[in-house]
């Protein structure tokens, strides 16, 4: 088969010595580590959105990438091609999954149903490629926040039209996930939140946004698409406030209007860090509660307070995600999509490549040293030890509810004050950790 992009090589693990630009040197796809292949602890997965449609538009500035398959024209034939591409670069890059937004991959028509036609021309080429290259969807999803028709929000839209459109391009994204096998199905608020609350009915818009993903949840029943829902939170951008702020708000919204049980979260570093959390924090806080789905791999820039989207290289954080990964039995249905572009100025079709490899390898290397951590166990040991005094004594009474308010006022007053507070060590964790960074 003819290649595309013939002057990138096929990308393969040669080792942490290798300095070939184009190698992994951590990510070594069937190595085992705590009992499965590496692949299946990432099931690692490429955005279409970023990979293949990011030209490197900015507010300040045109087009930069060089994209040398693009055709002079957005039409089906040259969205056909683009697919292709896409196939050839997960190819090299040894990536299992990936990602898309309906509007990313065709493009829009004259009238709803010309536009189904166009995605409809270009899934087929979707089934083709999955066939034969073996690369699988993780999840679908549906642009609803691009066109003008949802400047004030899709699901929680003052205008029901907008919710209506919105409806039928998801049930169409829906069926689309399910012709191509897709594991997942991602909401994402898009523009589901407000500008300003002077004009702003905040009851109705949230209780919409919850009608339209009960209709979703059952429009994929009735034509049994059984892939796993998220919702993926984000504080803010592009609206001032977003409805799906962090997954603290999201899974008290999946709670109180009946999701619970259908939806689960897919969490993004750089919104994380936009709501003023760390990926780490958002990750731990679902999984303790059964809401962790899946994972949007990128990294925010502390420095600029908006979604830069960029590829994850801080050893650090791949290290906290996987521990926390591993701690909780690893993804059931979802994966770390790297939804992620290369800078501005990284505008060569190799920079792309360079981006993912530094991604795949950042998390391979996370996954052998927490691996490592934990069989070692000097952290869980530290830990359990600060929590001892609920091991035995009052704390495990507590814990077995054999005790209340008077019972507890009972004991202090006869013991007098409290007793074996230990240090909380923090840097001495801090030097353990580095202990196995380097
Ligand atoms: C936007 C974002 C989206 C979702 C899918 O910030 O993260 O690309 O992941 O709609
Ligand atoms: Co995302």
């Amino acid at each position: 088969m003819a290649e595309y992009i013939p002057n990138i090589p096929q990308v393969k693990f040669e080792g942490p010595q290798s300095t070939n630009p184009f190698a992994f040197r951590h990510y070594n796809p069937d190595e085992v580590v705590e009992g499965k292949p590496m692949k299946d602890h990432f099931n690692f997965s490429a955005a279409f959105w970023h990979t293949m449609r990011m030209n490197g538009v900015d507010p300040f500035g045109s087009a930069t990438m060089s994209r040398p398959w693009e055709g002079p024209v957005d039409d089906v034939a040259n969205a056909q091609k683009r697919v292709k591409v896409f196939f050839e670069i997960c190819q090299k890059l040894q990536m299992p999954y990936f990602c898309f937004h309906d509007r990313d991959v065709a493009p829009e028509g004259a009238t709803l149903a010309e536009t189904n036609k166009n995605l409809d021309e270009v899934v087929k080429v979707f089934k083709d490629e999955i066939a034969r290259t073996g690369v699988k969807m993780l999840w679908g999803t549906a642009n609803l926040f691009g066109n003008p028709r949802y400047m004030h929000g899709a699901a929680t839209s003052c205008n029901a039209d907008s919710f209506a459109y919105a409806a039928a391009q998801v049930k169409k994204a829906l069926e689309v996930s399910l012709e191509l096998g897709a594991k997942g199905y991602t909401f994402w608020g898009g523009r589901e939140g407000y500008m300003c609350l002077w004009n702003t009915n905040m009851k109705r818009e949230v209780d919409n946004l919850a009608r339209f993903m009960h209709m979703a949840v059952d429009y994929a029943k009735e034509i049994g698409f059984t892939g796993q829902f998220y919702f993926e939170p984000k504080p803010k951008e592009p609206t001032k406030h977003q409805y799906d702020f962090d997954s603290a708000a999201c899974i008290n919204f999946l709670r109180a209007y009946g999701l619970a049980d259908k939806v689960k979260m897919n969490i993004e570093t750089n919104h994380a860090t936009l709501a003023g959390h760390t990926v780490e924090h958002e990750l731990e806080y679902c999984a303790m509660q059964g809401f962790l789905g899946s994972i949007d791999a990128n990294a925010g820039d502390m420095l600029l307070g908006w979604d830069t989207d960029q590829f994850p290289t801080d050893i650090y954080m791949t290290v906290k995600i996987m521990l926390i990964l591993l701690k909780y039995g690893g993804f059931k249905t979802g994966g770390l999509n790297f939804d992620a572009k290369v800078r501005r100025d990284s505008w060569t079709p190799e920079d792309v490549f360079f981006a993912h490899i530094g991604g795949m390898d950042t998390f391979a290397k996370g996954l052998k040293i927490a691996a490592q951590m934990r069989a070692d166990g000097v952290l869980d040991e530290m830990v359990q030890k600060r929590y001892s005094s609920w091991d035995s004594g009052i704390g495990a009474e507590i814990e077995a509810g054999k005790h209340d308010f008077k019972s507890l006022e009972a004991y202090m007053l006869a013991k007098g004050n409290v007793e074996g507070i230990v240090s909380g060590n923090q840097e001495l964790y801090e030097n353990v950790v580095n202990r196995y960074i380097f």
